[in-house]
């Protein structure tokens, strides 16, 4: 194992100090450690395009960048990668953590795992394993930085679980009123009617509805961050009669927040948009995500949202959200809720195969219509 201390002054030593991308819970030390050196930038990226354009910024800026990304974010990666760095030679290191990359791992994660290496090796990327010993890493990294100087494209080191120590529990304060996830998604539950549907984002948010309120009327997106909202706008437009609500994370918001256009350009008036904003990427580790200064209800009315609102309590939350449904979307609820884990919350797959949540659903919603 390597200690985020020994990495991070290994890297700073070799004048890595721009670092950028999108959180995976086999980096939470690494990227606690970053936030307590002086010398050192984190830049907190919505998606894993973005983190590479970035640091493709930073590097044509005359420093050297690190991006830090989940293999599940590889797809969102591949764009800049293909068509940026390779092309007009810009190097970035770049970190991917392997999830179900050979160790047992949830469905969502099966085919990125398994095909990560091949997809790199197709466009001539190079990648190596990230060594597990401190011993080994000064020698690896500087044959990536060889191959950097060199050839002036990326590289790319896989980095398997436990690789880093984990990151120390974060001892956030917070006020004794605030709404915790799993006590906002009871009350959406209560909220909601038989008949309704409701597609949950990637995370512990799909658990904790599963947890609270299964049912077949509930799809549980585990993967594809961020795009909760465009399968449910996809719904929303075939089955006008029904209300889509869509119950997002501010991180996978922030991922893919062009959907909104699409939403607002659109109009569909049984389209509900929940936010479950907590400031952070509270599944991966607790990492800040950039909300704190970003208005969602602006956002979402200036893309052609009819309503947008906000609260940060259980009560208003009940009133504001019945009186929200009962009017037409497309309609935003922003609740603001504390950033506490939840602990030992059962993952959906003790229950469903994936294929299994999309047949229910789809089921459901034929059903309905036959009705
Ligand atoms: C494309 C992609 N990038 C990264 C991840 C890793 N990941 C899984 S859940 C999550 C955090 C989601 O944050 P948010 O939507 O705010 O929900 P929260 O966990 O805070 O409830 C991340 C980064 C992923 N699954 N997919
Ligand atoms: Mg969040």
């Amino acid at each position: 194992m390597i200690s985020a201390k020994f990495f991070l002054t290994l890297l700073e030593s070799k004048g890595f100090t721009f670092f950028t991308g999108v959180p995976c819970s086999f980096f939470t030390s690494i990227i606690d450690e970053i936030k307590t050196r002086p010398k050192l930038r984190y830049v907190v990226s919505p998606n894993e395009g973005t983190a590479l354009a970035t640091a493709s910024g930073a590097h044509l800026a005359g420093k050297k960048p690190v991006v830090m990304i989940q293999n599940s974010g590889l797809g969102n990666f591949i764009n800049p990668l293909t068509s940026l760095n390779l092309i007009y030679r810009m190097p970035v290191l770049i970190l991917i953590s392997g999830r179900a990359y050979g160790i047992p791992d949830e469905p969502q994660h099966h085919v990125m795992g398994k095909s990560m290496g091949a997809l790199l090796d197709s466009i001539e990327i190079k990648h190596e394993d990230l060594p597990q010993e401190e011993g080994r890493l000064a020698q690896a990294l500087d044959k990536s930085i060889y191959f950097m100087d060199q050839k002036k494209i990326p590289f790319v080191f896989f980095v398997r679980k436990n690789t880093f120590a984990l990151g120390k529990p974060k001892q956030e304060a917070v006020s004794s009123d605030s709404l915790k996830r799993m006590d906002a998604i009871t009350m959406i539950s209560k909220c909601v009617m038989e008949h309704d549907f409701l597609i949950a984002t990637t995370g512990k948010t799909s658990r904790e509805l599963f947890t609270v309120c299964d049912r077949n009327n509930n799809f549980y997106m585990q993967g594809s961050m961020g795009h909760a909202s465009s399968i449910a706008f996809g719904v929303a437009l075939e089955k006008p009669d029904r209300k889509i609500i869509i119950l997002d994370g501010d991180g996978a918001f922030l991922m893919h927040m062009g959907s909104l256009s699409s939403i607002g350009h659109y109009q569909p008036k049984n389209l509900y948009h929940l936010v479950l904003d907590n400031e952070s990427y509270e599944t991966t580790g607790d990492q800040d995500t950039t909300s704190a200064t970003t208005d969602f209800v602006k956002v979402a009315l200036a893309c052609g949202y009819l309503n947008a609102n906000e609260c940060n309590q259980s009560k208003p939350l009940e009133k504001k959200l019945k009186t929200m449904l009962k009017q037409n979307g497309p309609a935003l609820l922003r609740i603001k809720i504390n950033r506490l884990p939840t602990a030992d919350i059962p993952r959906i797959t003790t229950k469903y195969s994936s294929d299994q949540i999309a047949l229910n659903f789809s089921t459901a919603l034929k059903q309905s219509q036959d009705g």
